[in-house]
């Protein structure tokens, strides 16, 4: 089972809660941490509410962020990491600093990405590799906002350095992404830490966590200003839309792409329960085109169709043809999403991305120990019915076959049937999928709520 490691507790004596990752479906243990007084921030109320501009403190300057990211695997830390410094940067005028714990990943992200070479600036954000020496520290300790993403643990010499200084930067720990109801409760809430080094007359190191998630109770999603009319500029004409995007990859599919096709992004870990998809897919009434991204998808493919698979290669079986995609970057990866009929994502980022495309989604959660990752997926489930409002029977029933295919897809179960069942009700659930999109974006943006706090807590 595929689990992130890292330490319990870390450098300096701070006692943390374990990494969502492994405690978010027992919300419960958050509190009783040993170690560490968790209290929530003050003045908060009256900040968060005003619009950025608004509020007090430090508005007028420009911002400087430490942003610390430990690529643990995959590409989701860094993934989220880079969208929301892009953000900050262009959005916001932040100046930001992206710290990342393992340069060589970061590259091989970044290159996707169209960058080549780090340490670097990369759309004005600066990329470089963990703080190491007193210049670094002391730039982060000029810093405003130092967000250590996902629970990372910051070096041990810069706590040092932080127990030593007279004055911190607004200091969050930017979690997970969960739709249970427990986030509420804990967005906002800061641990007070006797950091290495300090004096013990000292006040305590405030630390905050700071949670994204669906509701208004929470730090919101990540969601780039003019995100959604980019998605209605795709979605205007989709088949031209459509054919501009598969000539990027393959001329003659794009060409020959049929008008009833159904085209599915594949972007997934590995499941059992592909291949009965795939199958499915193949035995199908209608064509479709699928576009698996390179990476961890690919082997299922591969095994179902008895060949090794590279990119731009195009297979077909039956009903289905395969079509394998590089990984791109994000930007263009927004269109693919916006341009399917059915996105299969994973993770956090994409899971997230995928819902402001407004089409229907399969969401891959990250597998976690003792099944906890079905909980989160069941709670995400049960908020997402809750909040989409009203429907008629028939969306709901299209919503319940939704959700149980989510359900057998993630625990590795045959997935052809729901398939040839849920197939028929993509139009109808691309309604509903329009009116969640609408939803999310009422609320403010992860980006902004982290401004908005850092802007509160600024003396
Ligand atoms: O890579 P992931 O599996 O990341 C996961 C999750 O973040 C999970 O919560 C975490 O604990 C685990 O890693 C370690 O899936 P995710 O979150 O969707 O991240 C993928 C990133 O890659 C996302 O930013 C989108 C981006 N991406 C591209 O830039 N180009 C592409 O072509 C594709 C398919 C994705």
């Amino acid at each position: 089972m595929p689990r992130k490691s890292q330490p319990e507790g870390s450098a300096g004596g701070e006692k943390l809660p374990r990494k969502s990752h492994t405690w978010a479906s027992n919300g419960a243990q958050f509190p009783s941490t040993e170690g560490c007084v968790i209290l929530p921030a003050p003045g908060l109320c009256a900040a968060l509410r005003k619009p950025l501009a608004e509020t007090s403190g430090v508005s007028e300057q420009p911002l400087h962020c430490a942003l610390f990211c430990a690529i643990v695997d995959n590409f989701g830390d860094i993934g989220v990491c880079w969208r929301l410094a892009r953000q900050l940067t262009h959005e916001h005028g932040v100046r930001v600093t992206l710290w990342v714990d393992d340069i060589v990943a970061a590259e091989r992200f970044m290159a996707s990405q169209g960058h080549a070479k780090l340490p670097a600036f990369c759309e004005g954000v600066d990329v470089r590799h963990w703080p190491s020496h007193p210049g670094d520290f002391a730039e982060v300790l000029r810093s405003d906002l130092l967000i250590e993403a996902f629970a990372c643990h910051l070096p041990r010499p810069l706590l040092d350095a932080m127990g030593r200084a007279e004055r911190l930067p607004v200091w969050v720990n930017l979690e997970y992404l969960s739709a249970e109801p427990w986030v509420a409760e804990h967005h906002l809430l800061a641990s007070l830490l006797h950091l290495p080094g300090a004096a013990a007359a000292r006040p305590p190191a405030r630390k905050t966590f700071f949670f994204p998630g669906f509701t208004p109770a929470t730090g919101g999603l990540l969601r780039e200003s003019g995100l959604l009319q980019r998605h209605d500029h795709w979605q205007r004409n989709v088949p031209e839309s459509r054919r501009q995007l598969l000539r990027r990859w393959h001329p003659r599919v794009a060409e020959t792409l049929a008008p009833d096709a159904l085209l599915i992004s594949l972007f997934s870990y590995e499941t059992a329960a592909m291949a009965s998809w795939l199958q499915a897919l193949a035995d199908d009434s209608v064509p479709t085109l699928l576009l698996v991204s390179q990476g961890r998808s690919l082997a299922g493919v591969a095994a179902f169709l008895e060949q090794p698979l590279e990119v731009g290669e195009v297979v077909c079986r039956g009903a289905l043809q395969v079509l394998v995609i590089p990984f791109m970057a994000q930007d263009d990866y927004d269109e693919l999403l916006s341009l399917c009929d059915f996105n299969c994502v994973r993770g956090e980022d994409s899971f997230v991305r995928a819902q402001w495309a407004a089409r229907p989604l399969l969401w891959h959660i990250y597998p976690q120990q003792e099944q906890a990752h079905l909980q989160k997926l069941e709670a995400f489930l049960q908020l997402q019915q809750a909040q989409t409002g009203p429907c008629d029977a028939l969306q709901a029933a299209s919503a319940l076959a939704l959700g149980q295919f989510m359900r057998f897809w993630n625990q590795g179960e045959d997935c052809g049937e729901l398939w040839h069942h849920l197939r028929p009700q993509l139009s109808g659930l691309r309604e509903r999928a329009g009116k969640w999109q609408q939803h999310l974006a009422e609320m403010p943006d992860l980006a902004t709520s982290l401004l908005r706090f850092c802007r509160s807590q600024s003396r």
